[in-house]
């Protein structure tokens, strides 16, 4: 691009219309185009969660992307060829709800939708690439949905299982387990209780992953998103033991201590066991049909819950136990959980807390197989499971030391049954295998035919996409309108041609979201998901987005991506290396922003009133951006009067005077501020420190605004003017590149590059001042020598490392000893 090309003089005009101005003029030169086989800068693929079409941008979009792109175009001036693109993550129910309600095609209301957010986006003046936008309601988007469907379909990593599935009676659709959610089990999307319904699904293997998705090396991510991942796999080392009944029966128990098997003296059964008929005596049958009816009426939780009460049924038959060889009641309670381990337990009283009410309210034997360390063994009124002791009453176990270490009692019980073939260790896991099958309309078919004669046969690929038909009825009941379509449904077996059907349930939507990046980099590549050709892209180097995606979309695009190496198509297993959460804008009210509560502030309104520079800096100001909070808009004004004295500052000066011979002190303060500046600024951008880059911002100008009287006319303040524009070109595009032109800067000031600091001109005058509490030394501060001692006082008593040594003290009193130390004495 012609740098030297003429700039649109500058009127006097309200901000936003400045901005639209600016804003035309980039799109017109395709300024943020990304030319992604320019390989003379490193590549540096930057991406934020894409949004849903909800129908307006609200704060929160506002929130997200602006900081987001602030740190895409500071990444640009560091010299990096810098890839944020945006799309839409454009399926989903609540366009179909709209469609039901309001009697409009889910396509209309999604484009009309994304149409609005568009230009609601451009007033934002992002540097997004918009040629390389993904909309995933597009068949070109949703076709290789399908392809991939169709290849784990080949692998078997895809399979179709009748299977009782969480179901929401709103939504009327299955739920994929993350989305149900509560103590009540509800509905994570409309609240509505979600209960139990028996159908045919399909599933992906993501628990073939299990192990693999609990390996974060090399992934700079969140703790907290790695441990909600951790606990949502749920991990879990122990063994399973099988218990013989008479009739050739086999009870499965998982345990996760097995060297408790001798104590064992009664089995208990999920009420839902698939053995339970079985294994009832006649005598027993109604009590226990009576007990499976009731126990179908509470949650997980519910009957999960400590303090419930044990209630259960013996089924009036026996197990053996395989240590022991005695037979063993078997019983059933609904504390035990069907989709838990195998659904059943081996019940050790002594050893075991729930086991041991149970043992008490149905008086069944208490056998105690450990000796615990302090003591021999004494009847006790609760159950003693800790890891320490010594086995007894445990046959070979016998005074084996309890543990799970080498030689102690877990694995020396699981090498006995592994010997004597009466069990083995194994590990379980709480996650289940990925339910995507949702029986709605405004999603992905799945892209399979039922053949009465060949069975279940893919779609050839050759004819994907297998589209949406548009002419569909919208039923008041929310039912499956594809199932209603008097055609679609129906169509030939691709393989004998008989007469077969279509699958009528459509993908998850969170299959779309678990490969877009991808896609972001050839949206419209014909040849597969995307070009390999933009491999070296890959993977995203920083994703952003909120902490509440830490367990499904997270961990589904985790998953799909070692999909994808072990298809061959990437050569690596984690789709992003470095995730930052950004925290939440709540409402003024301090609740979430919704439309129902009617605190949704509307950003469009702010920008018309401030403009976007003011509302983007307003919002990076607010607080650390991980932290989020509840919205007010007192201070915007702080940050107009910033920009305003920026302006006002920037039209200043031009002279060719010698600042040192002017006025060698404050030529001096006024480099080693803008060094510090440049630093530290950089620094903050880099690790999304928007909020203090900014007040580091404020700052300088404040001792420009002092040096100004002296130093105007200096060749230093042309100086300092200019490195001021290009610092603040991320923060606020349209102004600092208004500025730039205003004072004859080629076009475009965000071509430019970052300024680089000198740490001589930065640092030279820090000075280290020691921070005790009642004499001991507690941290350190960097301050400027000849620092004030309110200062110093003030950034003594928040010094960091200090504030262990003064919580609940009371201070009484503060020694100064300026460019040395504070000495904070505390009572
Ligand atoms: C015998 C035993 C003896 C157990 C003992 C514990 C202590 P965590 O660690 O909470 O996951 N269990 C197995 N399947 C179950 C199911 N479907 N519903 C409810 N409980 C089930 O618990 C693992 C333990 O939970 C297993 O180890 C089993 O009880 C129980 F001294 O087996 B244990
Ligand atoms: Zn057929």
């Amino acid at each position: 691009m012609d740098t030297m090309t003429e700039t649109t003089p500058t009127t006097p005009s309200s901000p936003a219309e400045m901005e639209r101005r600016w804003q035309e003029r980039w799109a017109a030169d395709g300024l943020y185009d990304v030319d992604l086989e320019d390989r003379s800068r490193p590549a540096y693929y930057f991406l934020t969660m894409l949004p849903y079409p909800s129908g307006d941008l609200h704060l929160g979009h506002w929130f997200v992307c602006s900081p987001s792109d602030t740190r895409a175009r500071f990444l640009r001036m560091k010299g990096y060829n810098v890839f944020f693109p945006i799309g839409f993550d454009a399926f989903g129910l609540p366009a179909e709800n709209a469609a039901i309600k309001r009697q409009i095609h889910p396509a209309d209301w999604t484009y009309a939708n994304m149409e609005k957010m568009r230009s609601q986006f451009r007033s934002m003046g992002p540097s997004f690439p918009w040629q390389h936008e993904v909309v995933t309601c597009e068949p070109e988007y949703y076709r290789w949905n399908q392809w991939f469907f169709i290849q784990f379909l080949k692998r078997g990593w895809a399979y179709r299982k009748f299977a009782p599935v969480d179901w929401c009676t709103s939504c009327n659709t299955t739920l994929a387990r993350e989305q149900v959610v509560g103590e009540d089990r509800h509905c994570e999307r409309c609240g509505s209780p979600v209960i139990k319904k028996e159908l045919h699904q399909w599933f992906l293997r993501i628990t073939d992953y299990a192990e693999e998705l609990l390996d974060f090396s090399g992934l700079d991510w969140p703790e907290r998103v790695k441990t909600l991942q951790e606990n949502w796999i749920g991990r879990k080392e122990g063994a399973e033991i099988l218990f013989p009944a008479a009739g050739g029966e086999t009870v499965k128990v998982f345990t996760t201590r097995p060297d408790t098997l001798w104590g064992a003296t009664f089995v208990v059964l999920a009420p839902e066991h698939p053995l339970v008929p079985a294994l009832t005596s006649e005598g027993q049958r109604a009590a226990v049909a009576a007990y499976v009816e009731q126990a179908s009426r509470f949650s997980e939780v519910e009957r999960a819950a400590e303090n419930r009460e044990k209630t259960g049924v013996a089924l009036g038959t026996t197990v053996t136990n395989p240590a022991t060889g005695e037979e063993v009641p078997v019983w059933i309670a609904d504390y035990v959980l069907a989709d838990y381990g195998f659904g059943a337990v081996m019940a050790v009283p002594a050893h075991d807390q729930r086991d041991f009410e149970f043992a008490s309210r149905h008086g069944l034997e208490v056998r105690w197989v450990i000796a615990p360390p302090a003591g021999p063994e004494v009847a006790r009124d609760a159950a003693y499971s800790d890891y320490a002791g010594v086995m007894t009453r445990s046959g070979p176990l016998d005074g084996v030391a309890v543990g799970k270490a080498a030689g102690e009692s877990i694995p020396a019980a699981i090498a006995w049954l592994e010997a004597e073939s009466k069990g083995k260790g194994v590990v379980t896991y709480r996650l289940r295998d990925w339910l995507v099958s949702r029986q709605r309309y405004w999603g992905t078919p799945i892209p399979v035919i039922y053949c009465p004669r060949c069975g279940t046969v893919p779609v050839p690929e050759d004819e994907l996409p297998l589209t949406l038909p548009r002419d569909v009825d919208f039923r008041k009941t929310g039912e499956n309108p594809l199932r209603a379509h008097p055609t679609w449904r129906f169509t030939p077996c691709p393989r004998c041609g008989e007469a077969a059907e279509r699958e009528t349930d459509t993908m998850d939507t969170f299959v779309d979201s678990s490969w877009y990046q991808y896609r972001y980099l050839s949206p419209h590549y014909a040849d597969g998901p995307f070009d390999p050709a933009c491999l070296p892209w890959l993977p995203v180097f920083q994703y952003t987005g909120g902490i509440e995606h830490a367990t499904m979309h997270l961990m589904y695009t985790r998953f799909w991506t070692r999909l994808m190496r072990d298809m061959g198509l990437v050569p690596f297993s984690e789709p992003m290396t470095r995730l930052f959460n950004q925290g939440i804008i709540l409402g003024p009210d301090g609740r979430r922003m919704s439309k129902s509560r009617g605190n949704v502030v509307d950003p469009d309104e702010l920008v018309a009133r401030y403009g976007a520079d003011t509302v983007r800096c307003f919002l990076m100001f607010l607080g650390p951006w991980d932290q989020g909070g509840p919205w007010s808009p007192t201070g915007i004004e702080g940050i107009v009067r910033w920009l305003n004295r920026v302006k006002d500052l920037a039209s200043s000066g031009g002279g060719a005077a010698d600042a040192t011979a002017l006025n060698p002190g404050l030529a001096r303060d006024l480099e080693r501020k803008l060094h510090q500046t440049i630093r530290n600024l950089g620094d903050d951008t880099e690790a999304f420190r928007f909020n203090t880059a900014i007040s580091r911002m404020m700052e300088l100008a404040n001792l420009m605004m002092k040096a100004r009287a002296e130093l105007a006319e200096t060749t230093l303040w042309t100086a300092v003017v200019r490195t001021y524009l290009l610092l603040l070109a991320p923060y606020a595009p349209h102004l600092a590149e208004e500025l730039w032109a205003a004072r004859g800067y080629g076009y475009s000031i965000h071509q430019q590059t970052w300024p680089t600091h000198s740490d001589a001109l930065a640092a030279e005058d820090e000075l280290e001042v020691v921070v005790q509490v009642n004499g001991k030394l507690r941290d350190k501060l960097s301050v400027a020598p000849g620092t004030d001692r309110e200062t110093l006082e003030r950034l003594a008593l928040a010094a960091e490392r200090a504030q262990p040594f003064l919580a609940d003290k009371t201070v009484r009193k503060v020694i100064v000893v300026p460019d040395k130390l504070v000495n904070i004495v505390v009572g």
